[in-house]
């Protein structure tokens, strides 16, 4: 596939999926997703990545959902068709590949972009970064396995508080609860990425891919579960007129009205 919307490289085992849509801060559209679809299987199969490095071009990891695709009242749209064909395989394949991720965190992750990085088994973050579980903020529910991830990383308490008051976390608050393995200035965070993704390429594959394999057994049963919990409360969330509004809002660069309806 010749990618569009991401850079893939594959150097000395350590393969690097860039999301490069810098214009939008990496927002995923269609394609988009399809093509980190398509790179994750390439990681997959090839033998020479020992290590998947996901990361954002610009100044953001990623916005998440490209909001702006969905202007103009598209309410029949599916939102469960577009997380069950677009998100959840990518969350699926990224816990499923038996090969360590790092999520190198460059600038704002919000929405699936941050759950995106919630599904990596590391990440390394820029102290100039934040973090936001947005998804309250356009009157949608967490999903791409934020509500699965989130507790299990910072507790059910914590979990709450980011979804429901959906604020920014800075990355020195990201370390402290346990959202971040490790927090490095902006400068060095290509070379704090490269210190772990060099020793991970060059370490037991094998033995690091059934590490994964046991890790995910604890929650795997579950994951499953809440993938498809979350699609159906996004869907129902989606069709209210509180998302409607935010939506319009967004474009119109203004506060979202919200009527609880
Ligand atoms: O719908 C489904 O299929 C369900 C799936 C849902 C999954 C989700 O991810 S829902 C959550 C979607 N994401 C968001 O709600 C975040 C939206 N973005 C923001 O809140 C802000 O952009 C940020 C806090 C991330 C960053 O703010 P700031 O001030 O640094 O940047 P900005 O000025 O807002 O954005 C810069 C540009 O990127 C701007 O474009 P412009 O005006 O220069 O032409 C902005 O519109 C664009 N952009 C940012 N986020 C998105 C986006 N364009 C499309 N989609 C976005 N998500």
């Amino acid at each position: 596939m010749d990618y569009q919307t991401i850079l893939w490289a594959v150097q000395d085992g350590v393969a690097t999926l860039t999301l490069n849509r810098p214009d939008v801060l990496n927002a995923f559209n269609k394609q988009m997703t399809d093509e980190i679809q398509d790179a994750l299987k390439q990681a997959e199969r090839d033998k020479a990545v020992r290590c998947l490095v996901v990361t954002g071009a610009g100044r953001a990891f990623s916005a998440g959902e490209d909001l702006k695709a969905h202007q103009g009242g598209e309410i029949q749209r599916s939102i469960a068709d577009a997380v069950r064909t677009r998100y959840n395989p990518i969350i699926l394949k990224m816990r499923g590949l038996e090969k360590p991720i790092i999520a190198a965190i460059n600038g704002v992750a919000a929405g699936a972009g941050l759950s995106l990085a919630l599904a990596a088994d590391l990440r390394i973050m820029s102290d100039k970064a934040k973090l936001i579980e947005a998804f309250s903020r356009i009157g949608l529910v967490p999903d791409s396995g934020s509500s699965f991830f989130l507790p299990w990383l910072v507790g059910i308490g914590k979990a709450a508080e980011l979804c429901l008051l959906a604020e920014d976390v800075p990355a020195d608050e990201a370390w402290r609860i346990g959202l971040v393995n490790k927090v490095v200035p902006a400068g060095e965070l290509a070379s704090a990425t490269a210190a772990w993704a060099n020793k991970l390429a060059q370490g037991p594959t094998v033995a690091y891919g059934l590490t994964k394999r046991a890790l995910n057994r604890a929650l795997h049963a579950q994951l499953h579960e809440i993938l498809e919990y979350e699609m159906h409360g996004q869907e129902t969330a989606g069709r209210t007129a509180d998302a409607q509004e935010a939506i319009a809002a967004f474009a119109e660069k203004r506060t979202p009205v919200f009527k609880g309806e």
